[in-house]
């Protein structure tokens, strides 16, 4: 078959193509996939030891999707202090932590510098720690809020230390779909442009695309070219990581949720279609650890970390709130026939397990 064909000869597939990727049966489309992972990585699946932190759930903006902030299904706000925030950082490096992932909900009350500070604070403490912070929806916040450029955002957090920027806010990018999720947060283009200007910067991140809710499988595709297209013109994107929709909690009304074949499927797509983003991340929280597993022989080659804690989508029914332990998280990698090995934020390999 045609596709087939071009998927085997490496050739770039366009929307149309991509669409029809998932008419293939599955075990069609988990063998081209995984030949294209095992090309890269062999059997090797990277995971960090990392500490999630969501300082503040108090929101300025309303999307239907989350469980997470404040509002009236979720009555109980909470702001860290800065020392709250310093004391989860530095115990979880105690621990063993490289990397704190700090993800906020977009907080009117607290000011710039609440935002800011608290990464300095956090390298002068602990300089080896890897601070992953700030997704381009809350860059674009500080925007709206402040009037700051977005040049001025991201040039405050990279003086005040943040190394890499998490991939989240990216949703999914067509206009209309946004617009019924999450109207007044920043656009795609926004959401498009903050990233590049940051990989301008010489800096790294993610990208996230959170599926399996009112979006068609058009949509991913779209979603998936218009980080292809970017990443062709900067290469500042480690990793990709789809999102399962989580359902609990919040104001989406979704019927139909994605069968764990139609998430096989979307993971082995990205790998495919995203050409240009070497990473591939199952990102287990909102996968399911099982499923998560099953997606390394579907083009995943990332399973995230350990986490040790994470707010967001467990608010929204996710078995993510107290993570995972490192010597279990080993051994589920190892037992699924995959090599675990412990990667650095930027993918430099730590330990191989052999
Ligand atoms: O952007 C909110 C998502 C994201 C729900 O960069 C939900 O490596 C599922 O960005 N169901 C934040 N998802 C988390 C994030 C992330 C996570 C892991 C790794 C990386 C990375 C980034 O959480 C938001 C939003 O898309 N989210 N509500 C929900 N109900």
């Amino acid at each position: 078959m045609e596709l087939v064909e071009k998927v085997k000869n490496r050739e770039r597939l366009t929307q149309v193509e991509g669409e029809a990727l998932y008419d293939l049966d599955l075990f069609t489309l988990g063998e081209l996939a995984d030949a294209i992972r095992q090309e890269k990585f062999a059997k090797k699946s990277y995971f960090n030891i990392n500490r999630h932190i969501n300082p503040t759930n108090v929101c300025a903006d309303v999307c239907k999707f989350c469980a997470y902030s404040a509002s009236r299904k979720n009555p109980n706000q909470y702001t860290m202090s800065h020392e709250e925030i310093l004391e989860i950082a530095q115990n979880s490096y105690n621990q063993g932590a490289k990397e704190v992932h700090i993800v906020s909900a977009h907080n009117p009350n607290v000011g710039v510098e609440w935002y800011m500070d608290v990464f300095r604070k956090i390298k002068e403490q602990i300089p080896e720690l890897h601070v992953k912070a700030m997704t381009a929806a809350e860059v674009d916040f500080l925007y709206r809020e402040y009037g700051l450029s977005y040049d001025e955002v991201l040039d405050m957090m990279i003086a005040n230390g943040v190394d890499s920027m998490p991939g989240g806010g990216a949703e999914i990018f067509d206009e209309k779909v946004r617009e019924y999720l999450c109207k007044g947060k920043v656009t795609s283009q926004q959401w498009l442009d903050i990233h590049e200007k940051w990989h301008n910067r010489g800096r790294q991140s993610n990208a996230t695309m959170l599926f399996g809710h009112v979006e068609t499988r058009a949509h991913r595709i779209d979603h998936m070219i218009r980080l292809r297209d970017l990443q062709d013109r900067t290469g500042g994107f480690n990793a990709f990581v789809p999102l399962v929709y989580q359902r609990d909690n919040n104001f989406l009304k979704v019927t139909d949720f994605p069968t764990g074949q139609e998430i096989l499927k979307t993971y082995a797509i990205s790998r495919i279609m995203l050409d240009n983003i070497p990473h591939l991340k199952a990102y287990w929280v909102t996968a399911s650890i099982n499923l998560a597993l099953i997606a390394q022989e579907f083009g995943a080659d990332d399973l995230d970390g350990t986490i040790e804690k994470e707010s967001i989508q467990a608010a929204a029914g996710a078995k993510s709130a107290s993570g995972m332990k490192l010597e279990e998280f080993i051994a589920l990698i190892r037992n699924s026939g995959f090599i675990p090995v412990e990667r650095d934020s930027l993918y430099k390999e730590l330990k191989i397990y052999k």
